[in-house]
């Protein structure tokens, strides 16, 4: 049996950073950093909020932190007490990832005896607007206590200050919070309500930053002494559309009547119907079972349930990381937690990528193509957040050049991908057809972009696609990537079969999209562009190669490489990093493309590649991990797999990945190995697979794990897969 708990004993300021990861929680509205509550932004405290963004002046346009409403702080007989300044006797900071309650425990030696702070808190999953919080204080001495807690509107920001006014103001018990941001003056409104279960002295302290309250007493030794705080958030850009702070002061006013034990119980029950579903039980590896589910934590955490339009950011709710844009990591990686365990938050991320095909297909325009060109890094209506200049080199200080804004062009295939993954397995076709939502749009116009990149030399056969990025990103302005070529024939492929549903569809809509569209041209187009686009073959040994004259870069690997080394933070691609004139990649790349589509060569070639291809692999992201545990797997060997399985898993419980590109810091959680390692977990060594409509288990389990059972969503239906050894059990639950 595994805990679902993680905690650390014993403070460590230099794991303030990876503990506001570790700690994290959220409930796909916001994400609460996992720091303590006297923590100020220079302990990067952060209540990071989806989907609302801001830019000030030439920095990079970022999601909004709002102000915190947590922030709470304590003097001891006059004295501060912070765990940054006085060193506690004893601390512990846990959390229960089965409920998602972080919880503190510190013990302060005072002079005259012993101070106990123990708080819990919690960002409800039953209401996405609401933070809860309870703080209580004993001492075994009469100390003279006063609390001072409120909301800190100085709050943590890359390319701040978002906030062009904060509005501070006491109405009744409440504190408020308004600030209104620079570019699109959006609003976010942060109202904070208490109770004291002991009675007390309370005065109150706005100034610039902080609206405060201040709460004194006197302990009796011995007595416990509990403050709950009610914490509403709400901005001018949630689908209600707020407008003032009333329904802010609403919400907190309603939860604090209904008190701290019916909205723990209200987020707990949420939660454990989450649980009921995508629990996965692995017998045999507590180590694994815990790490996997602790996983699922954070996806869970980070689904946006409130919304019917949005995606996740690459670093989740956990900062400003990445410009908490959207990048492939959704589809290609997290997408087959939503899709098996709970279809509706699929559905919803799918719809964002289709609802932003403006801006994709704006993109296309700006570069000269035609079609849909998803942005690199997303933020709303598709805008394209990458910078030309999206790496600060670490010599000159300067802005490097980088190509993954125009050259990345496999992503519009990942959309694809997604769209057509979540169909196939949930049966549901209507994000295809539905109003407002032409998911069949969207898949034309990502083919019609890839058939505007296509070359033919003069006297070829054959389309090629050149100068692009692959996902090894460290080999800028290549011809023939070989996984971007698959995709793009992949899109070719969709497209021509969303052409051939049209005619299953209603009349009128057939009718719409044919005078929209010559969709016969274009499906004799794609059949074409199909047909005859250059897809890499294995050579004699089985290797692909990764894109054109791969083979003629220096043969290295990345321990070699790091020996070449001028600076640790060095950026390894560009113009003259390491690997870029090296065989040297940085994540999986080929191995990604076997590892989607496993029936396009024998096991001996997915073998082939992976082992040429491992040893090469920097890992620099940790995106590629998951890959080469996946197509191990599908070699057969799960338990080559296990340690890549495993190093996904643990990303965020151990931390210590990658925290810098150049100079661009790059930390923060990472859904998008939590949601790889999910995938290796059910459809690597679990086996899962569909055929005709019906699901299709292959185990693959490790050697120590005795049986693997998890439960997944299909065409409607749940089921209970249960899997020991070479057998496997397929049940309808319900
Ligand atoms: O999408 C990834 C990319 O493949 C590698 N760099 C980080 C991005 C965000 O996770």
């Amino acid at each position: 049996m595994i805990s679902w708990k993680i905690e650390e004993v014993g403070f460590d300021s230099r794991n303030i950073a990876s503990n506001g990861n570790k700690f994290l929680t959220g409930n796909g509205y916001m994400g609460v950093r996992g720091t303590l509550e006297e923590f100020t932004k220079e302990n990067l405290v952060a209540v990071n909020l989806a989907g609302i963004y801001d830019r000030v002046g030439q920095g990079w346009r970022e999601p909004l932190n709002a102000p915190n409403g947590l922030f709470t702080t304590l003097r001891i007989d006059e004295e501060e007490f912070s765990i940054l300044k006085i060193q506690p006797y004893f601390h512990r900071c846990s959390l229960d990832y089965r409920k998602a309650l972080f919880s503190r425990n510190t013990v302060w030696k005072t002079k005259r005896g012993q101070v106990e702070i123990e708080s819990e808190r919690f960002v409800s999953l039953d209401e996405p607007h609401l933070i809860v919080m309870k703080y209580s204080i004993t001492a075994n001495f009469h100390a003279d206590i006063e609390l001072i807690t409120g909301i800190d509107g100085d709050v943590w920001d890359i390319h701040g200050p978002h906030y062009d006014y904060l509005s501070l103001s006491i109405k009744n018990n409440d504190l408020i919070a308004v600030g209104t941001t620079h570019e699109n003056k959006d609003k976010v409104y942060v109202v904070e309500t208490c109770k004291c279960d002991f009675v007390n002295e309370t005065n109150y302290s706005v100034d610039d930053k902080r609206v405060l309250r201040h709460v004194s007493f006197i302990t009796d030794p011995g007595t416990k002494y509990t403050l709950t705080k009610w914490i509403s958030v709400f901005t001018s850009r949630d689908d209600t559309g707020c407008r003032d702070e009333s329904e802010a002061v609403r919400l907190v006013e309603d939860c604090s009547m209904k008190g701290y034990d019916h909205c723990r119980n209200a987020h707990i029950k949420k939660w454990e119907e989450k649980w009921s579903v995508s629990e996965v039980i692995i017998e045999g590896d507590d180590a694994a079972m815990e790490a996997l589910n602790y996983s699922l934590y954070h996806l869970h955490s980070i689904a946006p349930r409130h919304a019917r339009s949005m995606s996740i950011a690459a670093r989740g709710l956990s900062g400003q990381t990445y410009k908490g844009a959207v990048f492939w990591d959704t589809e290609m990686f997290m997408l087959d937690f939503f899709i098996f365990t709970e279809p509706e938050v699929a559905k919803t991320l799918l719809r964002y990528r289709i609802d932003t095909l403006g801006g994709a297909m704006a993109k296309a325009k700006h570069y000269g193509y035609d079609g849909a060109f998803y942005a690199w890094e997303s933020q709303e209506g598709g805008y394209d957040a990458c910078s030309d200049y999206n790496v600060t080199d670490v010599f000159t200080g300067r802005p490097m050049r980088t190509y993954f804004k125009d050259k990345q062009v496999h992503i519009s295939s990942a959309i694809v991908y997604g769209i057509m993954k979540y169909i196939d397995i949930t049966g549901d076709e209507s994000l295809l057809w539905e109003n407002g939502a032409q998911g069949w749009k969207t898949i034309i116009e990502c083919a019609r972009f890839y058939y505007s990149l296509l070359l033919k030399k003069l006297d070829s056969d054959y389309y090629e696609i050149h100068d692009v990025v692959g996902p090894d990103e460290y080999h800028e302005r290549v011809n023939n990537n070989g996984y971007t070529n698959r995709m793009a024939k992949y899109t070719f492929d969709t497209a021509i079969r969303v052409i051939d549903l049209i005619d299953r569809i209603q009349d009128d809509l057939a009718q719409k999209i044919r005078s929209e569209y010559p969709v016969e041209q274009l499906r004799e187009k794609f059949s074409d562009a199909s047909a005859h686009i250059f897809i890499p073959r294995p050579g004699k040994d089985g290797v692909i190669q990764q894109f054109d004259g791969y083979y003629d870069l220096e043969d290295a690997t990345p321990s070699i490489l790091k020996g070449r080394l001028l600076h640790e933070k060095e950026y390894w691609g560009g113009a003259y990093g390491v690997a870029s004139n090296t065989r040297v990649i940085k994540q999986a790349d080929v191995v990604t493309w076997l590892a989607m589509f496993p029936k396009d060569f024998p096991v001996e070639t997915m073998l082939a590649n992976w082992n040429y291809y491992e040893p090469r692999t920097e890992h620099g992201s940790s995106l590629s991990a998951c890959m080469y545990a996946l197509l191990a797997c599908r070699c057969g060997y799960p338990d080559l797999a296990y340690p890549f399985f495993l190093k996904s898993a643990t990303v965020d419980l151990i931390g210590g990945g990658k925290q810098w590109a150049g100079l661009v810091y790059i930390g923060g959680t990472h859904p998008a190995a939590q949601g790889g390692a999910y995938m290796t977990a059910v459809r690597g060594f679990g086996g899962l697979d569909f055929e005709d409509g019906k699901i299709k288990i292959k185990p693959r389990l490790p050697k120590s794990w005795r049986s693997l059972r998890f439960k997944i969503w299909h065409r409607g239906r749940l089921y209970l897969i249960e899997e020991t050894g070479e057998s496997a059990k397929i049940t309808p639950v319900g």
